[in-house]
């Protein structure tokens, strides 16, 4: 398993926003890494995995071409990736696996701030700056709506200002930068996340497995966020009413309390974070001795 054709290859973000979550949740699975960040190769030390650092909008061809077996890049560009190669004639050739829960933003149509806009008609005929060219076409074509795309590979906007485009279609985070612009948001045309994308091609067996294994671990990791282990004394007859408070709670384990025949302690995971205001329903409710700890890894 040691040579570079049964290693496994995953593309990641080289530098920018993706790429330290995206180091910190395989280091959280497990993977140790010769670790410099302006090499374009990260060798993996105790598993037969290597990162290539890449910009984002390289991810989706490297691993349709297969010269990488997975990769870490927002849906935005994922779904961008596979559109103009379907508008090419042509198909992308990985898969989506999971999500990552980290690198939110949303794909916008903006309208500057003084310009009036009365629903999608008002894109008729307009002139609309974007970097996501296939995705908004993709958008504009389903809404049966011709307009005109004009590309920008960035700065697209100020594009209205430059009197270059009518409006923009842009990632928006905290909408900052469209507020600093004078421009309104005002159609979702996709909500975009980190996801990981998984190639077509046929992997040997001892590949699948070490996928599966990581692939595994990342749920793991993402699981145990904002998992939390409750452990707390309650009255038998108050249980049912304890247990429904518990966010997310599974099924919690009864344990009989040694000389004391009518309470029981109740230990259980609960899949959402606790609040203070929680535990203070629960002690309302006839819960004592209550413990709250974070949950370091859980493998389902
Ligand atoms: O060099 P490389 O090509 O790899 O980097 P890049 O400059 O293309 O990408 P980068 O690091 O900026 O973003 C990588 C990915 O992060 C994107 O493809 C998205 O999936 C995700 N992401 C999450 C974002 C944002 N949030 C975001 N806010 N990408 C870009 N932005 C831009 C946004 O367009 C706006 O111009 O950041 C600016 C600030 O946003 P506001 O709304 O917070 O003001
Ligand atoms: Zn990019």
């Amino acid at each position: 398993m040691n040579t570079s054709e049964q290693r496994i290859k995953i593309a990641l973000q080289k530098s920018g926003r993706l790429t330290d979550r995206s180091l910190e949740l395989l280091t959280r699975c497990g993977l140790k890494f010769t670790q410099s960040k302006d090499q374009l190769f990260c060798y993996g030390e105790n598993m037969p995995i290597d990162l290539l650092l890449v910009r984002d909008d390289d991810i989706p061809g490297l691993v349709s071409d297969d010269v990488c077996d997975l990769g870490f890049a927002g849906l935005n560009v994922v779904q961008e990736k596979q559109l103009e190669l379907q508008q090419n004639g042509s198909a992308a050739l990985f898969d989506q696996v999971c999500a990552l829960d980290f690198g939110h933003c949303r794909l916008v149509i903006a309208v500057p701030e003084e310009s009036g806009y009365s629903g999608l008609e008002s894109l008729r005929n307009a002139r609309i700056a974007t970097s996501y060219v296939a995705t908004l076409g993709d958008f504009l074509k389903r809404q049966e709506i011709d307009a005109e795309i004009v590309y920008l590979s960035g700065a697209v906007e100020i594009a209205p200002r430059l009197g270059r485009a009518d409006f923009v279609c842009d990632l928006v985070s905290t909408g900052s930068t469209l507020a600093a612009n004078q421009l309104r948001e005002v159609q979702t045309i996709l909500k975009s996340e980190v996801v990981v994308i998984q190639t077509r091609a046929s992997l040997c067996a001892e590949k699948r497995t070490w996928i599966n294994r990581l692939l595994q671990r990342l749920d793991g990791v993402l699981q145990v966020r904002e998992s939390k282990y409750v452990m707390l004394h309650a009255p038998r007859s108050a249980l049912d009413r304890i247990v429904a408070i518990l966010p997310g709670a599974e099924s919690p384990t009864i344990i009989p309390l040694e000389g004391d025949g009518d309470k029981v302690a109740v230990h259980v995971v609960c899949r959402e974070n606790v609040f203070w205001e929680t535990l203070e329903n629960l002690k309302s409710a006839g819960a004592s001795s209550l413990l709250v700890l974070p949950v370091e890894k859980m493998l389902a």
